[in-house]
């Protein structure tokens, strides 16, 4: 199975801009519940290092890039998020690690569920026993 998992939006451009217009169950495969971004990551710092039990999410660069690592348990993939038009879907208990922001990187992340600290796993070993079923 490929971890990573991108979705291409639409670009609506004319000579005035582009915009990029996200809806639920449309370009965003769940009903979004939350939205959140991050923003003024300096370059050196990496984030992320947990998986969710239960959620997914949409992760977007709306401005700048960042290097974003995925891992299962088995493989372990990385992308770099880089434009506004690309979207990557993290799913359930994936592991997630996001590195080397530029300046002004502003990462857009739509959520399928509300913020609850109880859904996260935050330590590799305990992601790996859960991944083999202990
Ligand atoms: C994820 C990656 C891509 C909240 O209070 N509400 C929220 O909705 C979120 C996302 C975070 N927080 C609090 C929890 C921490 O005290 O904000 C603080 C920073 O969160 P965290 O250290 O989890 O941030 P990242 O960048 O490591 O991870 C975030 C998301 O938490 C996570 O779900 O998938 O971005």
């Amino acid at each position: 199975m490929n971890l990573l998992k991108t979705i291409d939006f639409a670009q609506l451009g004319d000579e005035r801009g582009s915009l990029i217009s996200l809806e639920a169950n449309k370009q965003i495969p769940f009903d979004i519940k939350r939205v959140y971004y991050i923003y003024g990551t300096e370059k050196e710092v990496a984030r992320g290092f947990h998986a969710h039990k239960q959620l997914q999410q949409v992760a977007v660069c709306v401005a700048g890039k960042c290097r974003m690592i995925l891992d299962d348990g088995k493989k372990r993939e990385e992308m770099w998020l880089d434009s506004p038009a690309k979207g990557l879907l993290i799913e359930d208990m994936v592991w997630r690690e996001m590195h080397d922001f530029s300046e002004g990187c502003v990462l857009l992340v739509l959520a399928s569920e509300h913020y609850d600290e109880a859904d996260y796993v935050r330590d590799y070993q305990q992601f790996l026993k859960i991944q083999r079923g202990e």
